[in-house]
């Protein structure tokens, strides 16, 4: 997942704030307020309302703050649960862990 951002914007701050707490990798994209950048086409494109934070998961768009924040914990979950699922399925594989006793 790629964050555009810019590191002086208390919108974009949460939502890296909410990546660390989480764990979530993401690709850091500044995106150079002070310059104009979010005006240029080629940002406007990404997201038409032309503001940081915008997520961008493989090509879905997503902006606002908060609406990143619940994107990003509802993927962790996911993530979490797939990694519990496999590890029940490794468990039911190999069965269940020796008591050290034969
Ligand atoms: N409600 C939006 C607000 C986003 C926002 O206002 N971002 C500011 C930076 S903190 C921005 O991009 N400002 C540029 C502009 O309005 O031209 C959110 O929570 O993400």
């Amino acid at each position: 997942m790629r964050l555009y951002y810019h590191p002086l914007s208390s919108n974009s701050r949460r939502v890296v704030m909410t990546a660390i707490h989480l764990v979530v990798k993401l690709e850091m994209i500044v995106v150079d307020l002070l310059k104009g950048e979010h005006r240029k086409l080629e940002y406007l494109r990404l997201n038409p309302n032309g503001k940081v934070p915008l997520l961008d998961d493989d090509g879905f768009h997503l902006w606002e703050s908060h609406a990143i924040m619940q994107y990003l914990a509802d993927a962790r979950r996911r993530t979490h649960q797939q990694g519990e699922a496999f590890k029940a399925n490794g468990r039911r594989r190999i069965g269940r862990p020796r008591s050290g006793r034969n």
